[in-house]
């Protein structure tokens, strides 16, 4: 594997899963294949889960790792070509990046959409530069449109929690005060649409996905009618995508926050967030708290895909 942005990368799904359970029951099993092998993480956005997770999970394969924080401690970095550099930006993406190349084996990089430009979030401009310009296998740690080193511990849970062969999984938009990507419902959707399960989505109106990740799923705006009958709720809140309203918050309305009441109206559904996640505007306390909440385990997961990942990536080296 040489680069990890979409669930093709991973090819047969129920193989990339087989291989999750067998690393979760012995994550150190692997320990030589990263001996003298640099991941490098470079950060252009705040992060709990992914960074401890991916140096776990690095750890685990016997690597070593370097975490590069952009926006502490480097120089800013211009990312546009053709400026006349005359401003705070003291390098270029473009050197930077093959520079970062020199140093490792293997690179993560973290850098959320911008939401000045549609095409360019949409084209994965920065992430596309790293695989590009570093000569190195690259991975998303969450980039402008995709999070599936998420997607991937978030399928690894469900098949772990799951009570019958075909869940009905429901992603669902919930409020939040501040503009947040679509990375993450996107993965998600691309991933359950591969996976074996009943996939629903459900948002208010002017919320509707890119439909490269919602392909052929159902959306029900009723959120009370799409929790009916389901297995896991996946809460999430984003911002509009469509081109018109790109970035930003349409609503607010907190009547989308998931409660006790409307998980009563589940098949005693397990909940679900990939975090961080504000609570008793997304979820209430009581929803988290409930034994059916099963965030925890969800991010502990996240060791488990990166390692996945990890392994494949040092074995294409
Ligand atoms: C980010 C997002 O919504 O994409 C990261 C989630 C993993 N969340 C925030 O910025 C709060
Ligand atoms: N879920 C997730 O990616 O969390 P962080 O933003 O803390 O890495």
């Amino acid at each position: 594997m040489k680069t990890f942005t979409s669930v093709k990368d991973l090819g047969d799904l129920n193989a990339a899963l087989k291989e999750a359970f067998e690393i979760k029951k012995n994550r150190f099993a692997y320990k030589a294949l990263g001996e003298n092998k640099t991941l490098l993480m470079v950060f252009f956005n705040s992060s709990l889960r992914t960074r401890l997770s991916t140096q776990k999970a690095a750890m685990n394969l016997g690597m070593n790792t370097m975490v590069l924080d952009v926006n502490q401690g480097a120089w800013r970095l211009e990312t546009e070509r053709g400026v006349i550099m005359d401003g705070d930006k003291s390098e270029h993406i473009l050197e930077a990046i093959p520079v970062m190349g020199s140093y490792c084996d293997v690179i993560g990089v973290r850098s959320f959409a911008q939401f000045e430009n549609k095409q360019d979030d949409y084209k994965e401009k920065i992430l596309n530069q790293f695989i590009q310009l570093s000569g190195r296998p690259v991975f998303s740690m969450e980039s402008a449109i995709v999070h599936p080193l998420q997607a991937f511990a978030d399928l690894i849970t469900i098949e772990e929690y799951k009570t019958k062969a075909r869940p009905k999984v429901v992603l669902s938009w919930a409020p939040h005060p501040r503009v947040l990507p679509q990375a993450v419902p996107n993965s998600f959707a691309d991933f359950m649409n591969e996976a074996d399960v009943d996939f629903v989505i459900t948002h208010p109106e002017g919320y509707e996905l890119d439909p490269q990740f919602v392909r052929g799923a159902p959306i029900e705006y009723n959120q009370e009618k799409a929790f009916k009958g389901a297995d896991f709720i996946y809460a999430k809140n984003w911002s509009a995508c469509q081109d018109e309203h790109y970035g930003q918050i349409l609503s607010k309305d907190r009547s989308w926050t998931v409660d006790t009441e409307k998980m009563q109206g589940t098949n005693n559904a397990f909940f679900m967030h990939c975090l961080p996640v504000r609570r008793n505007m997304i979820v209430t306390d009581e929803v988290i708290e409930s034994p059916q909440s099963i965030v925890i385990p969800e991010a502990a997961n996240r060791e488990i895909s990166c390692e996945v990942v990890l392994k494949r990536i040092l074995e294409s080296l």
